[in-house]
């Protein structure tokens, strides 16, 4: 039997035809907008394998990608699995310096890069055993697309065991090195089924799709479950307020991180008759604060059903669709996943009893193979009995929902986006002046954290924050550079020598209140 996820994806798609999948809006001037039916998709999709395997891409390739948001960018995601490719997204904020360590590390066939950045991805490419580089804008334009115009349709899906690699998406490590979380057709597959069924998605239904698709989120969750039920998307280039608003009369569903809801509350337009047509909101990536939840539902009449879950494991937990919804917790583990709380640090990864904070750890057909070529990080949190260590601090209520109390890995959340301190930290370690620093996550009313510096500078150094801000520029993506930054004499240490960074977090708490 082949195992490829696009077989299931092309069932589907055929059955669906001339059914809408991803429709765009339009352009103000032209009135034109690119809408693509399921049997749009196909052929599309078909031409673009096409296209990959005369390019040279073969089962098991890598096939790294950093373009803007567009229709033709799901298509080439598809085609790309169809080939028995691995799909490799990247943040189209990440600099030319953070995509230097991806193609490096991951190898790929090819690299597709957006139009303008052709000349910058051609010198990285060269510097990184001259991978092929090419391109695909947001108006289907680019080399890739002219050479799919040309190309024969690839008709065969190129078959796949379940455990076969069908995308590797990276997550940035507490050691600041990023690490290829390895996701297979098996993970992507069994874990669109389950929330396709938990979240009752159907033909019917048309999601507002607001958020980026180089991520778990609105990649997986999102368009997985789309192709899955039949569904069809509104392709949004970005979360942006007035256009939700002139979307939610013809949605029925919204995915989104907690910034989308912060932001949207502040609108006086935030109504239930404004939300008459939807049915479902759903929210994750970071922690919905219950505040934002309740607020939300006395505007809407709507609970957000939150759910849990990370680019490792695809989804976790989720709330119930038909049971309660309640305010700060992640809901219970979706069929076939199995959840425990262990004393963190002990070892022997017991479960605590019912109510405990622990350590939580998750195991299902959704958790991923390993990392890529990190064989012991891999053996480092993910157990011999196949338990994956979240780095998620966690109690179980007697209701059996999960509660996410906190992490244990030193993370911020940042508008739904991770960051690892130490990245950043090694970075501003470097510049000339700079004895050490810390970086924190500390409250922020639009991303839920801010990512702050706090540095300690040589004696006589004169170092200013706007300058510090600045030698990032280049070496960081935006999101990820510290929107504060201050001077300290010295960071706080305990007695084994470890910063102190909930006195850190205390002390500059107020910052962006
Ligand atoms: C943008 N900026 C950010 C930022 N996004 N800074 C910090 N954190 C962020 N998340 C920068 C911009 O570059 C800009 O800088 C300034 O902040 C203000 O920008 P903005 O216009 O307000 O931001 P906007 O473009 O509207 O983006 C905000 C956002 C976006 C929240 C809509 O970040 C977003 O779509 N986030 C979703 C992330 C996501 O999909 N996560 C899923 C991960 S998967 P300047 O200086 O130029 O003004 C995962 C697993 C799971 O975690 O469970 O889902
Ligand atoms: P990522 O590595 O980008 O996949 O991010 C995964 C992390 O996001 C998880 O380990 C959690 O810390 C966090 N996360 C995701 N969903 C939620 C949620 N609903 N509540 C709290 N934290 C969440």
């Amino acid at each position: 039997m082949n195992h490829n996820l696009f077989a299931t994806f092309e069932r589907r798609m055929a059955a669906r035809g001339q059914a809408p999948f991803i429709t765009t809006r339009k352009d103000i001037t032209t009135r034109e907008g690119r809408d693509y039916s399921y049997a749009d998709a196909l052929d599309v999709s078909a031409r673009l394998a096409g296209a990959l395997v005369a390019m040279g891409v073969t089962p098991g390739d890598r096939v790294a990608v950093q373009v803007d948001k567009s229709p033709e960018a799901i298509l080439l995601y598809l085609a790309c699995l169809k080939v028995g490719g691995v799909y490799l997204p990247l943040n189209t904020g990440y600099t030319a310096e953070e995509i230097r360590y991806f193609l490096g590390d991951a190898e790929p066939a090819l690299f597709v890069c957006r139009p303008a950045a052709l000349e910058a991805a051609r010198a990285v490419a060269a510097a990184c055993g001259d991978v092929r580089v090419e391109t695909l804008g947001t108006a289907a334009d680019g080399s890739l697309m002219e050479a799919t115009a040309q190309a024969t349709a690839h008709d065969t899906i190129i078959p796949r065991a379940s455990d076969d690699l069908a995308a590797i998406l990276y997550t940035s490590g507490t050691t600041g090195r990023s690490k290829g979380a390895m996701l297979t057709h098996a993970n992507l597959g069994s874990n669109a089924a389950s929330l396709v069924e938990a979240w009752r998605f159907t033909e019917q239904d048309r999601l507002i799709h607001a958020l980026p698709i180089f991520h778990t989120h609105g990649l997986f969750v999102a368009c997985n479950v789309i192709l899955m039920a039949g569904a069809s998307m509104r392709f949004l280039p970005k979360f942006d307020v007035d256009e939700i608003f002139e979307e939610l009369a013809e949605g029925t569903t919204m995915m989104g991180v907690p910034t989308f809801y912060t932001r949207l509350l502040k609108d006086p337009r935030l109504t239930r008759e404004a939300c008459a047509n939807m049915r479902l909101f759903t929210s994750g990536s970071a922690p919905l604060t219950a505040e934002t939840h309740q607020d939300f539902e006395a505007a809407t009449g709507h609970a957000i059903l939150e759910r849990y879950g990370m680019t490792e494991t695809n989804m976790n937990t989720s709330n119930p669709y038909d049971g309660e919804r309640i305010a700060g917790t992640v809901g219970m583990p979706l069929p076939g996943v199995e959840v425990r709380i262990t004393e963190r640090d002990s070892g022997h990864h017991e479960p605590l009893p019912q109510g405990q904070i622990g350590m939580l750890e998750v195991r299902g057909p959704n958790v991923f193979k390993g990392y890529w070529r990190m064989p012991e990080k891999t053996r480092e949190e993910l157990l011999e009995d196949g338990f994956f260590i979240t780095g998620d601090l966690a109690l179980i209520d007697e209701r059996g929902y999960v509660q996410i109390v906190g992490r244990d890995k030193d993370l911020v959340i940042s508008g739904g986006y991770n960051v690892y301190p130490k990245e950043v930290e090694s970075h501003i370690d470097e510049m000339k002046g700079v004895v050490e620093s810390a970086v924190i996550g500390l409250p922020h009313p639009d991303f839920g954290e801010g990512v702050t510096a706090v540095v300690v500078a040589e004696e006589g150094a004169a170092l200013q924050e706007d300058a510090i801000i600045a030698a990032l520029a280049n070496k960081l993506a935006k999101y990820k550079q510290p929107k504060r930054v201050f001077f300290v004499d010295s960071l706080p240490r305990n007695t084994m020598g470890k910063v102190q960074k909930n006195q850190l977090r205390e002390q500059f708490k107020a910052t962006y209140q």
